[in-house]
């Protein structure tokens, strides 16, 4: 089914964009925190069961391993433009002691996209059903406690936050009034100002930017924190529209009155108005850094293992005028060459000598990335065999116990 998500003419940025867009959103947040309701909501149908994620009160344990959890809708707006969206749930994030695992989760699969691009990038074939799966931006749902942010918030949003366009979002706005959100995202902005948390902040040029777009992004700089309501449930408005609220004893909210929350402001950003930006802000600004920081790690690596030195030809003109002149003479009967033409031929030749070593140094810090991942799983493998075995051998000796149980009873009860 495709979903209709409201009109892009006045929105969406000067792009012709005749084929489907396709465009990946990861949502963070504590259980329980609307992340299926937001999708839902925001996707304008049934994409999640949300009655299946209410936690079980009688599992105890408070170690919960995260998982990714991916939906991929079509959605369409008024005029046509598909939008192939990817929603990345993550069920499970926060529920342990320690979150550090489920921290791992996320980042690790954020960096392996990036990491696919760069091999995809080195090959000399490429493949063409490669499927580019970069997060272009992340959701950080807030627990709308009325306080700032808290520890699990600045830990995580710190070290998303240089590799995805991350957006704080309070989730269950309508939980606070007017005055207690208004200093909730006072506090919050405080709080990643003070850890200095670099957030997805709509960025824009003053040179280069034209007025409409400043403004509109002025604006929607001043709601981050995004405040949202979500709902699984429609009414009937008065004109015959359905309209998504939540429905209290005491009235009802739209939740896509702007004056109720920012609901339809945040998606009108994140799947019209901002969604190129988005992805071009991943590729241009957080992919390149990825890629350089890679690239350079390896390079600082091998220069303090390997010495990767090149005969510097460019320093030493007549040693290249030697053997070309040695070796061609005879056979290629080239005529003696000056120091000027030997010296732009040494400059091409140390160019390309330099390409090669880089291709070179990339190709081998992606070999060694798919090593260390390779080892990684191997021995997840093995840790998983053997907890089963252990299980099985569990089984066993309870199966064993059981019918020397009944043998038992049986002896006893034989007379
Ligand atoms: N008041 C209020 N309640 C909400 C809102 N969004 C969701 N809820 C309710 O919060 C509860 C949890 O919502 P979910 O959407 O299942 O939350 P979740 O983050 O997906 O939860 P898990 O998948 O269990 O981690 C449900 O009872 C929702 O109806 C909201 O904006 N305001
Ligand atoms: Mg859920």
């Amino acid at each position: 089914m495709v979903a209709v998500i409201g009109s892009s003419s006045k929105l969406r940025k000067k792009k012709t964009l005749k084929k489907g867009i396709q465009f990946t959103l990861m949502i963070v947040g504590q259980s329980g925190t609307g992340r299926s309701t937001f999708i839902n909501s925001l996707c304008g149908q049934q994409v999640v069961d949300t009655s299946t994620t209410i936690p079980d009160p009688s599992d105890s344990s408070s170690e919960k391993e995260l998982t990714l959890r991916t939906e991929n809708v079509e959605l369409e707006d008024n005029e046509g433009v598909k939008v192939s969206l990817s929603i990345i749930d993550t069920p499970g994030f926060g529920d342990s002691i320690d979150n550090e695992s489920s921290f791992s989760i996320i980042i690790d699969y954020i960096r392996h996209q990036y990491d696919e691009i760069l091999l995809e990038e080195s090959r000399i074939r490429r493949n063409p059903r490669f499927k580019d799966g970069r997060v272009h931006c992340l959701l950080y749902f807030i627990v709308p406690t009325g306080h700032g942010l808290r520890e699990i918030d600045v830990e995580i949003m710190k070290r998303l936050s240089g590799l995805v366009n991350v957006i704080p979002v309070i989730s269950k706005a309508d939980s606070l009034t007017k005055s207690e959100l208004t200093l909730n995202k006072k506090l919050i902005m405080e709080d990643l100002k003070h850890y200095n948390i670099p957030i997805y902040n709509f960025p824009y040029d003053l040179d280069y930017d034209d007025e409409e777009t400043i403004d509109a992004n002025t604006a929607l700089r001043a709601l981050i924190p995004f405040a949202v309501v979500g709902s699984n449930d429609e009414i009937t408005g008065p004109d015959g529209d359905l309209i998504r609220v939540r429905q209290y004893p005491w009235g009802t909210i739209d939740i896509e009155d702007p004056d109720q929350s920012d609901f339809i402001t945040l998606r009108s950003a994140l799947l019209i108005s901002h969604l190129q930006d988005l992805k071009e802000h991943t590729q241009e600004i957080l992919y390149e850094k990825y890629r350089t920081d890679a690239l350079s790690d390896k390079d600082k690596k091998n220069n303090s293992t390997i010495d990767l030195s090149y005969p510097d030809l460019k320093s030493n003109p007549s040693k290249l005028s030697f053997n070309i002149n040695n070796q061609s003479s005879n056979n290629l009967n080239l005529s003696p060459i000056n120091d000027s033409a030997a010296s732009a031929i040494s400059d091409v030749y140390a160019s390309k000598e330099e390409a090669v070593r880089l291709e070179q140094e990339r190709l081998n810090l992606l070999e060694e990335k798919f090593k260390q991942d390779l080892l990684r799983r191997k021995q997840e493998l093995l840790e998983k065999e053997r907890e089963l075995r252990e299980m099985e051998e569990r089984l066993e000796r309870a199966q064993h116990f059981k019918t020397d149980q009944k043998d038992l009873t049986a002896e006893n009860f034989s007379f």
